[in-house]
C-alpha cells in the first residue's frame, strides 16, 4: 500500500506512535509518506520505503496567525496526487483530520479515504474548547475510519461529542526486541554512583502530567530509601518543577536530562517508572518502560488501567495521592522478591499484549476495511 501519515513531529506520544507505525509499515513493504512541518522526532536517518514531505509555511504581513491547516491540506493534495497514495492516516484530530477532509474535498473524484487516530488531549482537552468543538466533531464524523488508543478514549469521544460513529480501539505498541533491559549499562554508574535506586519519568512536562507530584513522591521515597530521580523531557512545567526541587532541597538528587531520543539505556538503569497524570488516554512511555522491565506507579485515569494491572505490573492510586504512590514505590523497592515478580510481569504484559508485530497488522486490517467500505 501507499500510505500517507500526518502527525505532530514534536516530543509527544501521538507523533511517536505515528512514526513507529510508519517505520513498522515500511518494514513490512509498504511505501510510507510522512507529511508534517518538520521531520518527526524518531524519524532519523535513511529508512527504506519512507519519504518525508515538509509542509512549507509562508508568512504574509496581513496574517497574525500561520495558516497551517490550509498549507497542510494543500500539501496533502499534492502528495496524494503525485505519490499515488491509497490512504491517508492522520494522528491527532486537530487540525489534521480537518486538513485531510479539506484535501479530500479538493481532490473531488480523485480523493482518497482518510482515517483518524485519536490520541488523547485532542479529545479530552483541546477539542472540547468552544473554538474547536464543532470542527473537531465534524472532522471525526467525516473521517472514513476512526481509531482510538484505548477503550476509555473511545467512550470519551462518543459521549463528549455525541458521535455515533464506529471507533476501533487499537492500543499503543512497543518493539519489545528493542525496548529490553540491557544487562550492563554504563549510564547506571553515572546516575547512581552509590547504587541508589532510580525513579524515572518521561513526558513533555505539560500540566496534565503532574510532574511536581513526581518530585513530591520522590521526596517521600528518599526519606526512606537511598534513591535518585531522573526526569526526561521538557515543557511548560519544567521551571516550576525545578523551583519545587529547590524548595524541597532535593536538587542534588534530581537529574533533568531534557529531551532524549534514545530511552533504552535510561530505562535499563532505572527501577520504577512514575506516571501520576491528571489525564492519560494510554501512557506510551509507561509501556516502553514496562517493556524494559520497570514496574509502573500510576494514577487511575483514562487508559492507564487498560495498560497496567494493579498489584501485578505496578500499582495504581487516585490522582494526587502522593502519599499512597510513595508507599507503593517504597514497598516495591524494599522487597527484592516482590520487585522481581512485578518487573517480570511488566515485561510479560508488554510482550503479550502490546508487541509491535501483533498490533501493526490491526492497522493494516483497518486500512483494508476502510478501503473496502468506500469502494462499495
Ligand atoms: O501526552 C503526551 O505525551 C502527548 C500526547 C499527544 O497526543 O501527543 O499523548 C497522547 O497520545 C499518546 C499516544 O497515543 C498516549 O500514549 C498518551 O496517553 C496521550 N496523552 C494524554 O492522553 C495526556
Amino acid at each position: 500500500m501507499n500510505i500517507g501519515i500526518t502527525c505532530y513531529p514534536t516530543y509527544g506520544g501521538s507523533g511517536i506512535v505515528a512514526t513507529e507505525l510508519g517505520k513498522a509499515l515500511a518494514n513490512r513493504g509498504h511505501q510510507v509518506h510522512f507529511i508534517s512541518y518538520a521531520l518527526p522526532t524518531r524519524l532519523d536517518g535513511f529508512i527504506e520505503n519512507i519519504y518525508f514531505h515538509e509542509v512549507e509555511m509562508s508568512s504574509y504581513p496581513l496574517f497574525d496567525f500561520p495558516l497551517y491547516t490550509i498549507a497542510l491540506a494543500s500539501k496533502m493534495v499534492d502528495v496524494v496526487k503525485y505519490q499515488k497514495l491509497d490512504i491517508l492516516h492522520v494522528h491527532y484530530a486537530i487540525p489534521h483530520a480537518t486538513s485531510a477532509y479539506l484535501a479530500k474535498q479538493t481532490l473531488g473524484k480523485d480523493g482518497i479515504p482518510f482515517t483518524t487516530t485519536l490520541h488523547g488531549t485532542d479529545i479530552t482537552l483541546v477539542g472540547l474548547e468552544p473554538s474547536y468543538l464543532h470542527a473537531v466533531k465534524f472532522s471525526i464524523e467525516n473521517s472514513d475510519g476512526v481509531t482510538a488508543v484505548s477503550r476509555h478514549l473511545k467512550e470519551k469521544t462518543l459521549t463528549n461529542y455525541s458521535i455515533t460513529k464506529d471507533i476501533e480501539v487499537i492500543p499503543n505498541f512497543v518493539d519489545t526486541k528493542k525496548y529490553k533491559k540491557l544487562p550492563a549499562c554504563k549510564f547506571k554508574k553515572q546516575i547512581a554512583p552509590n547504587n541508589e535506586k532510580i525513579l524515572v519519568h518521561v513526558s513533555n512536562f505539560r500540566k496534565v502530567k503532574r510532574v511536581p507530584d513526581i518530585v513530591r513522591i520522590f521526596h517521600e521515597v528518599q526519606k526512606e530509601i537511598a534513591s535518585r530521580l531522573v526526569l526526561v523531557g521538557d515543557g511548560p512545567d519544567r521551571s516550576n518543577t525545578e523551583q519545587l526541587c529547590r524548595e524541597l532541597g532535593v536538587c542534588d538528587d534530581v537529574i533533568f536530562l531534557g529531551k532524549q531520543a534514545e530511552l533504552v539505556d535510561i530505562y535499563s538503569a532505572s527501577d520504577i517508572f512514575l506516571m501520576p497524570s491528571q489525564s492519560e488516554s494510554f501512557g506510551l512511555s509507561a509501556l516502553e518502560a514496562m517493556s524494559c522491565g520497570l514496574p509502573v506507579i500510576s494514577s487511575s485515569v483514562g487508559g492507564l488501567p487498560e495498560l497496567q494491572v494493579h498489584g501485578e505490573t505496578g500499582f495504581i492510586a487516585e490522582i494526587g495521592d502522593i502519599t499512597r504512590m510513595a508507599r507503593y514505590t517504597i514497598d516495591l523497592l524494599r522487597n527484592e522478591n516482590k520487585y522481581r515478580l512485578f518487573s517480570e510481569a511488566a515485561r510479560r504484559r508488554a510482550v503479550e499484549k502490546f508487541e509491535v508485530d501483533n498490533i501493526v497488522p490491526l492497522y493494516e486490517e483497518h486500512y483494508n476495511r476502510v478501503l473496502a467500505a468506500v469502494s462499495t
